[in-house]
C-alpha cells in the first residue's frame, strides 16, 4: 500500500536522490583510489605485504569509571576509560607502520582522514595521516565541543563546534613523526591521536589487535607500533615480491603493562 500522500514539493526528494548519486559515485572513486594506493594485496606481484597482531603481555590496567555528568548529553556514555583496551590479549588503538623515511616519496591523499564525535568521544581515537594529508573533525552530538590540536605543548588549533556545526578541516601542520593530540575542554575525558607519515603503510588497530600493510617494495623494514600511552615498540621484517596475503611477512608486537 502506498504511504500516504504529503503536500510536499517534489523537487527535494529528487534532488536528494541526485545528491546521493553523486556522493556515491566520489565514495566508489576514493574507494578505487584507495586500492591503487595500497597496490592492491591481492593483485600486485611486485609489491608484498606485513600481516601481524598486537598483543598486551600481562594483566592489563582496569578500565576506570569515567564521570560525564557535567553534560546531559554525555552522561548516557557510560563507556568506562579506553586509555589501555585488551581483548583476549589483543591491543587495540596501535598505529602500526613502517619507519618513516624508508618508503620513498609518497603524496598525500586528497580525501581527508576523519574523526566524529559521537556520544562526547572520539571515534576512531587514533588515527594515521600522510604529511599534507587533511584532517576532518565531524560533530554529530546535540552538543558544544571545541576541538583543540596540540603539538606536545604547542597548540596549534583550538576550534568552537556547536551541535550541528559543519564539519572541521583542517591541515596538521607537523612533519613525519609527529603526533597532534585532540583534546576537547569541555569534556576534559576527551582525547584523540593524529600520528603523521610520510607514506601511507600504516594501519590502527580495533579490538582483535591485527594489521596489514600493503604495496611495499620487497626489502628489510622496521614495523613500529606506537599507543598514547604504552610507548612505541619496533621489529624487522622481510617483505618479499609477491609476498601477499597467506605469504605475507609476519609481525607481532607485544606491549606489556605499565611499571607501577
Ligand atoms: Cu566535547
Amino acid at each position: 500500500m502506498a504511504p500516504p500522500r504529503r503536500h510536499r514539493r517534489h523537487t527535494a526528494p529528487l534532488l536528494a536522490a541526485a545528491a546521493l548519486t553523486a556522493l556515491a559515485a566520489v565514495i566508489v572513486l576514493a574507494r578505487g583510489g584507495d586500492a591503487d594506493a595500497d597496490g592492491g594485496a591481492a593483485v600486485s606481484k611486485t609489491t608484498g605485504s606485513v600481516r601481524g597482531v598486537v598483543t598486551f603481555k600481562g594483566t592489563p590496567p582496569e578500565r576506570t569509571p569515567i564521570d560525564r555528568s557535567s553534560d546531559p548529553h554525555c552522561a548516557g556514555n557510560t563507556a568506562p576509560s579506553e586509555d589501555v583496551v585488551v581483548t583476549d590479549g589483543k591491543l587495540r588503538d596501535v598505529l602500526v607502520r613502517v619507519a618513516n623515511g624508508s618508503a620513498g616519496e609518497h603524496a598525500a591523499p586528497t580525501e581527508p582522514v576523519v574523526i566524529h564525535q559521537h556520544d562526547c568521544a572520539y571515534t576512531p581515537r587514533v588515527v594515521g595521516i600522510v604529511a599534507g594529508q587533511k584532517l576532518q573533525i565531524v560533530n554529530g552530538d546535540p552538543t558544544f565541543h571545541n576541538v583543540r590540536g596540540n603539538l606536545g605543548k604547542r597548540i596549534l588549533f583550538n576550534l568552537p563546534q556547536a551541535a550541528e556545526a559543519a564539519p572541521i578541516e583542517r591541515d596538521v601542520s607537523g612533519k613525519a613523526g609527529d603526533v597532534v593530540s585532540l583534546a576537547c575542554d569541555v569534556h576534559p575525558w576527551m582525547h584523540a591521536w593524529v600520528a603523521i607519515q610520510d607514506h601511507p603503510f600504516f594501519a590502527v588497530t580495533g579490538a582483535d589487535g591485527a594489521f596489514e600493510l600493503t604495496g611495499l617494495a620487497p626489502g628489510t623494514y622496521t614495523i613500529e607500533a606506537w599507543h598514547p600511552t604504552l610507548g612505541l615498540q619496533t621489529t624487522k621484517v622481510k617483505v618479499k615480491k609477491g609476498g601477499n596475503g597467506k605469504k605475507a611477512a609476519k609481525a607481532t608486537l607485544t606491549f606489556t603493562a605499565p611499571a607501577k
